[in-house]
């Protein structure tokens, strides 16, 4: 890659629809996969497509994500271009703004543009911190450059019955942007294809004189709410900037062929327990195990996942499932399951199609489907979870309306 491109990742998300698993973390730093944070996704699509030079903005519960970042993505060294570094909301720019934090996602560049002029970059990568996906952002690059873009957006077709849920995207026979809504209430269809919106994917690259121009003009916009979505992209817009859309199915990972078609915001519980669901499908739609796209991850000393099993009495067994280290299924039985590292199951017990993250312990004779489990909670001995769902509300616990149970960190039992 001849371009020099800085990488951008808006990582200070909410994510209020995964409570209770974001009540004391943003949700980049929610755990998925057994043994990955969703924002691990977007770092190593940035990696594995040679833009290692890399700041990622926080701000809401941003401790378990800063403490994710620091202290596992650190790389590089004496090699001044090679970073991943965390960039907190910081009033930077007091004395023009005043006191505020991070006003939206374009506000959260704008405070940031010093970062930007240092790195002299030619194209900024904006990238949410939000989603699963495996993008190849080199061929993005090529496309932008190709074009002579001054913004090029990454486009996903979704049914047109969830379309308002994103920014809606039309474009002329050379994918170039003529018309944008975000979160309309009735989203534009694909022309010939009513069925379908193609939507914002909220990834974008800048021409990086193109992007301090923008935001340096929104910035003095008094009716601006300072978002890439509502506000910056339609004025680039109206004003003719060269816009293009790259479409994402097109977009090539090495290891795997056809389309690419994977691209989930696990937003709400049942969107975050269907995706970990497929991974421990025979064939999942996200494969975690193609060794030419790699998937780093926070590396633990964990010792190996162990199966303590006596024939006949105490079946310590796990099908179809996800287990990492340092984990003892010890007489308890776990199918369809992600189980995260240092998990323990205790005899008689029975996980099915459950999440449990790091450190939970199932006592013995609990039985557990379709739940969620935080990190570190203890579930106790003869529980019940998953079978009775209003005596599962009745205590307290998250129920979904896919009936989904989460047992957040804080529960007592
Ligand atoms: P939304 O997902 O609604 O729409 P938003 O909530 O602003 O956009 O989040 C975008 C990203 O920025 C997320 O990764 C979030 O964590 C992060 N973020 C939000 N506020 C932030 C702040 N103050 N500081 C730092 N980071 C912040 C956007 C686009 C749509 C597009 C969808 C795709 O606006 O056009 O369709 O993303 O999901
Ligand atoms: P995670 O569950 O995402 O792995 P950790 O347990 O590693 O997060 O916690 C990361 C940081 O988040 C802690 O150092 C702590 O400061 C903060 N934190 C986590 N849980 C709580 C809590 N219940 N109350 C206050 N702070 C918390």
């Amino acid at each position: 890659m001849s371009l020099r491109v800085l990488g951008m990742i808006l990582a200070g998300g909410q994510g209020s629809r995964l409570y209770p698993l974001t009540a004391k973390r943003a949700k980049p730093s929610v755990p998925f996969g057994a043994r990955y944070r969703i924002i691990d996704f977007v770092l190593n699509n940035f990696l594995n497509s040679g833009i290692h030079s890399i700041y990622v903005l926080t701000q809401f519960k941003a401790q378990s994500l800063t403490e994710h970042v620091q202290r596992h993505w650190r790389f590089g060294g004496m090699l001044e271009d090679f970073f991943v570094l965390l960039v907190p909301a910081q009033m930077y720019r007091y004395e023009e703004l005043g006191p505020v934090w991070y006003r939206g996602t374009a506000d959260a560049i704008y405070q940031n543009l010093h970062l930007v002029n240092n790195h002299k970059s030619d194209v900024v990568a904006i990238f949410g911190g939000d989603h699963i996906f495996k993008m190849n952002v080199a061929h993005m690059i090529e496309y932008h450059a190709d074009n002579r873009a001054d913004l090029t957006i990454a486009a996903y077709p979704v049914p047109i019955e969830q379309a308002s849920r994103f920014g809606v995207l039309q474009v002329d026979e050379g994918w170039r942007l003529v018309g944008f809504q975000e979160k309309p209430k009735e989203p534009t269809p694909i022309p010939g294809d009513p069925g379908w919106a193609l939507v914002s994917m909220g990834n974008y690259l800048f021409r990086t004189e193109a992007l301090v121009e923008l935001l340096e003009h929104d910035a003095r916009e008094q009716n601006s709410s300072h978002d890439f979505g509502k506000d910056v992209i339609p004025r680039a817009l109206s004003e003719g900037y060269r816009i293009q859309v790259y479409d994402f199915k097109r977009n090539p990972i090495p290891g795997q062929s056809g389309p690419n078609t994977y691209w989930r915001d696990v937003g709400t519980l049942d969107a975050y327990f269907e995706a970990s669901m497929d991974l421990i499908a025979v064939t999942p739609e996200f494969d975690l195990f193609n060794p030419e796209w790699p998937l780093r991850a926070a590396n633990f000393n964990s010792p190996p996942a162990k199966f303590v099993h006596e024939a006949g009495s105490r079946t310590g067994q796990a099908f179809n499932s996800l287990i990492a280290g340092g984990t003892i299924i010890s007489g308890g039985t776990v199918r369809e399951s992600v189980i995260f590292r240092r998990s323990r199951i205790n005899s008689y017990a029975l996980v099915e199609r459950s999440i449990l993250f790091d450190g939970v312990e199932v006592g013995r004779y609990a039985k557990l489907k379709n739940v969620i489990v935080d990190k570190n909670v203890r579930i106790p001995p003869n529980t019940t979870i998953g079978y009775d769902l209003e005596a599962d509300r009745a205590r307290g616990f998250t129920v979904t309306s896919e009936g989904i149970v989460v047992v957040g960190k804080s529960y007592r039992f």
